[in-house]
């Protein structure tokens, strides 16, 4: 008995953890479902490592110190359950089993409740970073049984990444499916962070017609200012980036975006809390159209808008794109927040806002500066309700405001797509609204639908329902549904 945890799951992620592990002095236990990977890893990726092989699972259950910890890093659904199964056997009260895949929350919900009835301890957590930060440090964010977390913890900050100040990009984030919830919000947001940064660049291209080397040039140089990102970084990089011709590869790209669900699992979960994820929708439906590809070269040919050219001043344009995706990036956090706030009283998870920002500063696809000012703002007031209203952010938006409106005029009236950017601002001028038209939605529900309405001239909760034709009765709907 002498592993510190066990490992299962022997693919990018799996292997790149426990490398990392081991160079943190822990001893790491392996298996794998096809089991001839746990020799060929031994022999090549972890030669000369501590890593010791287990060719079943109750081999690798045996090689564990108590309370004995395994955790698996599989493909999300059905495989986890399977090896919950395989597993439970072997181990006994107070052992911790940890799933570190990308396993959807409602789902860790259910396995921690199962996982604790049988005496065991279970922990969800986000693992972010992908291979790179699997490697040289992920951000981590676990949820789970409360009474793992002293257990795992050593092991999960001194593997993960760490801020400026040597803090660990990881802390625990709350009960049952806390942390999954917290990683699919962080990579749905990496959708809206992507889309924008995708907007802007087809603003460039064509309605700058700015070439690759050229917006190469103003990536580097956004990234020396608030928008200093992993993602901006890597689109510098991509950007200059050649094919073996000397061409730029990223001409060469087809432009179908792919998917695996943390988007559209955030929307639907927004979408039962009812919580406006508003820009977050439009870059999940964003790659959905890009998929549409044949159907798009088709109407290309058939349907017609105004010139794309954007004929501005372009050194002026691109400072107003900067600022439109600023401006629109705060929308988008502002949304990701208001969701995970209405996802914790739902579940009953106390979750620390400041505490998620700190754990996605560094690490994880979506680390940023920015980050930096999201912590400050929950350090300076927890109780902080939207982000829009804090006063770096207000401000924020206030001196980008001009500029992100004319970039979405421009945008529609040069006929290019910005879906992204429209979101964030429609948003913005909509949350800002003391007085929206849904007055006239109600009369219309009430006029079709006898569903009532509340009246400004009386309390709330006060409901009425008018007899628009004449014609209606004064049942109420509950009653009569039309
Ligand atoms: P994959 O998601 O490709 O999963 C491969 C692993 O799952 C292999 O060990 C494979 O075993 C095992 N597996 C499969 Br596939 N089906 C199985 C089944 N029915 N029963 C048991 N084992 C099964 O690997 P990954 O990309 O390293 O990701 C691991 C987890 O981390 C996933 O949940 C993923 O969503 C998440 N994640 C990935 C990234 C990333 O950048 N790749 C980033 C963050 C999180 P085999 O060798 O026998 O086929």
């Amino acid at each position: 008995m002498q592993a510190d945890i066990a490992l299962i799951g022997l693919a990018v992620m799996g292997q790149n953890l426990v490398l990392n592990m081991n160079d943190h002095g822990f001893t790491v236990a392996v298996f794998n479902r096809t089991v001839s990977k746990v020799d060929d890893f031994l022999n090549n990726e972890a030669k000369g490592t501590k890593v010791l092989g287990a060719h079943s699972i109750p081999e690798l259950v045996s090689l564990l110190k108590r309370p004995r910890r395994v955790m698996m890093l599989v493909k999300a659904g059905a495989a986890v359950d399977e090896f919950i199964e395989l597993l439970l056997p072997h181990l006994e009260a107070g052992d911790i089993i940890i799933d570190g895949g990308n396993s959807l929350f409602e789902d860790t919900i259910r396995r921690t409740k199962y996982v604790e009835s049988k005496g065991l301890l279970y922990v969800g957590t986000g693992v972010s970073g992908g291979e790179e930060g699997a490697r040289r440090g992920p951000s981590i964010m676990p949820g789970g049984s409360p009474a793992a977390w002293p257990h795992v913890k050593e092991i999960f900050q001194a593997v993960s990444a760490k801020v400026e100040d040597g803090t660990p990009c990881c802390d625990w984030v709350g009960e049952n499916g806390a942390g999954h919830y917290v990683k699919m919000v962080h990579n749905a947001i990496e959708y809206g962070d992507m889309q924008l940064i995708c907007e802007a660049y087809q603003l460039m291209r064509d309605g700058l017609g700015m070439t690759p080397d050229e917006m190469h040039e103003t990536f580097a140089a956004w990234n020396k200012t608030e928008l200093d990102s992993y993602l901006i970084e890597i689109t510098r990089d991509i950007l200059a980036y050649k094919d073996t011709d000397n061409l730029p590869l990223i001409d060469k790209i087809l432009d179908t975006a792919g998917q695996k669900g943390t988007g559209k699992w955030t929307v639907i979960s927004s979408q039962e809390l009812g919580i406006p994820i508003t820009l977050i929708g439009e870059a999940v439906y964003a790659r959905c159209v890009s998929a549409m590809k044949e159907e798009r070269v088709a109407a290309a040919k058939k349907l017609k808008g105004p010139s794309k050219k954007i004929s501005a001043d372009r050194v002026k344009f691109l400072e107003d794109i900067r600022q439109a995706l600023y401006a629109s990036k705060i929308v988008s956090y502002a949304q990701g927040y208001m969701l995970m706030r209405a996802a914790a009283q739902h579940y009953v998870w106390n979750l620390n806002y400041g505490g998620i920002a700190l754990m996605w500063r560094g690490g994880c696809i979506i680390r940023s500066v920015f980050l930096g000012k999201i912590k400050e703002a929950f350090e300076k007031n927890p109780a902080l309700a939207n982000l829009l209203l804090d006063p770096f952010f207000k401000q924020a938006i206030k001196e980008g405001q001009r500029s992100w409106r004319n970039v979405v005029a421009t945008a529609a009236k040069k006929g290019l797509p910005v879906p992204a950017f429209a979101a964030a601002l429609s948003f913005y001028d909509s949350f800002r609204n003391d007085r929206l038209p849904a007055n006239l939605l109600q009369a219309q529900r009430d006029y079709f639908g006898a569903h009532t309405y509340e009246r400004i001239d009386q309390p709330r909760g006060q409901f009425f329902h008018t007899n628009w034709t004449g014609r209606g009765g004064k049942t109420v709907s509950g009653t009569y549904l039309a």
